[in-house]
């Protein structure tokens, strides 16, 4: 999504970004806008210049604020993310003036994307953008901040909690690090509920009629047809969630007991290793299909070895090199935060920052010595990758195609972590070569992958719902838990009430960043890992396509990043695949030899809830 956050980091909060400032004398500006007296061409140029401007001071803000959470840079923080707000209204207001004329495709784009230009849209009056600002920063803050103290003097912060998760198979312990760390967001309700208000008016400024419409705006299409085509494909991958979901429901039983995890009702929430039962790997010996076999052990070489946090990020710059792409900068080792420092509270969850106009390249991670992590790492760097290529278009074109091929590249090189990548880089041994280990390297991939596609589509289906006031804050958590029921088949274990505020139990609500392009990655990577491999002359499956070292498929991928958001996403997707068109056929063949074993698996099961 286009986002004045997303133009600096791939996954920061907005609040930062959508703030205004000044006094009581100001005035909105008219909503008819007077003749212009620069071209729409000038009038662009002039924003770019502008943009950049404002972003180095954003950046730094938010980098500080970030990195350092106080009350200090939560005023420096909401300060900057103001002032943006107050340019970006105005400026949307002056861009106004060219609405009725003809122009050319690259200006009438630049005037669609400036529109689009924030992700908390302000009021046009100073109070509100203030009090707006206000809100989303220390909304993130909390969040950042948040632990569990099982006692006045033991707290857990969240990114512990979220290992311990992983770690931990004991029923009730689980319960309690699930429900420790969902207290964090019970003081989020009431400000989450004044920030729809707020930003809602900001949308129906914009000329939105909510803030989830403006939302699904940023996708080349209209907000309906954007919706219809999630849901396609939605519908083309819920068959593999339907028989993972099966499978790992009745491994679950044979833990825990059926009466803790009834084989025709949804699996209690907090079981699946992962806090928000997202992503299930942690799961994999649970499930493992042939135990033993061609085990892919990278935790054990990472911590054998004893990787530092940078070595780990020096293995995913250099797949990235052996595509044909640059070293990173100097500056990213220096100024990037690898771990999580012992004396401050910072937002531990990954992002990857392009500050400076792509120039000063940044991750900001509490890495842990773990695979999951490394993976993580690969993932920022795409974003990097990307923000890194297109640093040479102009301010207002320089983010991805669209929201989902940001977060789809990082994943789509994690797609070439074959076992024999792996083994040549050192971080496994040689394996042999046996399809049983095909399959359960499957199961590990399907277990983050597929196990994903419902959480991915349905943190948004919450906000639209939210935004447009189908879903009332009387009603937000119920609302919550029976999308997660719908879509993940999982239920809260201990009762959930309107006391409650789940949701800002995940940082994207209180950071405000969308979620739907995650789950527009899911499919995509795949797709771009089919059309990488065919580019880089892969015979046989798709699961043993490794594009590493190959020249061809990075120049082809390289390219791709550089065209930023200078088009519709579809021409960028065209250029790389032949079609303009989403589509989830990929991710049905990548996985075909996995989804044999599971319905054999599921066989005299009854699956569903
Ligand atoms: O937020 C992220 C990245 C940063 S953009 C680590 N992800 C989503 C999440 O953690 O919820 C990646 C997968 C989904
Ligand atoms: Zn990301």
């Amino acid at each position: 999504m286009i986002t004045m956050k997303r133009l600096l980091t791939a996954c920061l909060s907005l609040a930062l970004f959508a703030a205004c400032s000044g006094g009581k004398e100001e005035v909105a500006p008219a909503t008819v806008a007077a003749a212009p007296t620069e071209t729409a061409q000038e009038f662009v140029a002039r924003v770019n210049d502008e943009l950049q401007e404002l972003r180095r001071e954003v950046g730094a803000a938010n980098w500080v604020r970030s990195t350092y959470i106080t009350g200090d840079t939560a005023i420096i923080a909401a300060a900057a993310s103001e002032r943006y707000a107050k340019w970006h209204s105005e400026t949307v207001q002056q861009a106004m003036a060219y609405d009725g004329q003809e122009l050319d495709a690259s200006t009438r784009r630049a005037l669609d994307l400036l529109k689009l230009g924030t992700s908390a849209p302000s009021p046009n009056d100073a109070a509100k953008r203030k009090e707006l600002a206000e809100i989303t920063t220390n909304l993130e803050g909390t969040y950042g901040a948040g632990a569990y103290c099982r006692t006045e003097n033991e707290c857990i912060a969240g990114s512990e909690l979220e290992q311990l998760m992983r770690d931990t198979r004991d029923y009730d312990e689980l319960l309690e690090y699930w429900t420790g760390w969902r207290d964090v967001a019970v003081p989020m309700r009431e400000p989450y509920t004044r920030f729809v208000e707020l930003a809602n008016e900001g949308a129906n400024e914009l000329g939105y009629p909510n803030l989830g419409d403006m939302w699904k705006s940023n996708y080349d299409m209209s907000p309906a047809e954007f919706e219809a085509e999630s849901g396609k494909l939605w519908s083309q991958v819920k068959p593999l969630y339907d028989e993972l979901h099966c499978h790992v429901r009745a491994r679950l039983g044979e833990v825990y007991g059926d009466d803790k995890v009834p084989q025709d009702g949804p699996i209690p929430a907090h079981l699946l290793g992962n806090m928000w039962a997202q992503q299930w790997s942690s799961l994999y010996d649970l499930v493992a299909p042939y135990p033993g076999v061609g085990d892919i052990d990278v935790d054990a070489t990472l911590k054998t070895k004893n990787y530092s946090p940078q070595e780990m990020t020096r293995s995913a710059e250099n797949f990235y090199v052996s595509l044909g792409m640059p070293r990173l900068p100097d500056t990213f080792w220096e100024r990037s935060q690898f771990t999580k420092p012992r004396d401050r509270d910072v937002v531990c969850h990954a992002s990857a920052w392009g500050l400076d106009g792509g120039n000063d390249l940044r991750i900001k991670m509490c890495i842990q010595q773990t695979y999951d992590e490394l993976r993580v790492i690969y993932h920022e760097l795409g974003h990097n990758y990307y923000q890194g290529a297109y640093k040479d278009r102009p301010p207002l074109f320089q983010d991805s195609a669209h929201g989902g091929f940001h977060e789809a590249i990082g994943d789509t090189v994690t797609l070439s972590m074959t076992p024999g990548y792996l083994a040549e880089v050192g971080l496994v041994k040689e394996g042999e070569d046996d399809p049983r280990a095909v399959i359960n390297r499957q199961m590990l991939m399907a277990l983050d992958k597929i196990a994903f596609l419902p959480f991915g589509k349905l943190v948004d289906e919450w906000r639209w719902g939210i935004f447009s006031g189908a879903i009332t804050p009387e009603n937000y958590n119920q609302a919550w838990w029976d999308l997660r029921t719908r879509y993940q088949g999982i239920a809260p274990a201990v009762e959930r009430t309107e006391a409650h505020f789940d949701p800002g139990s995940k940082y994207h609500v209180p950071g405000n960043v969308s979620y739907t392009r995650y789950f527009l990655a899911h499919v995509l990577m795949f797709q771009l890992h089919r059309s990488l491999c065919e580019i880089a002359g892969h015979e046989g499956e798709l699961q043993a396509c490794s594009i590493y070292n190959n020249r061809s498929a990075g120049e082809k991928l390289y390219a791709m990043l550089q065209a930023g958001a200078s088009q519709p996403w579809q021409d960028t997707l065209e250029a790389m695949t032949g079609t303009r068109e989403m589509d989830a056929t990929a991710i049905i063949d990548y996985f075909a030899p996995l989804m044999g074993y599971l319905k054999e698996q599921n066989e005299g099961r009854s699956c569903g809830w």
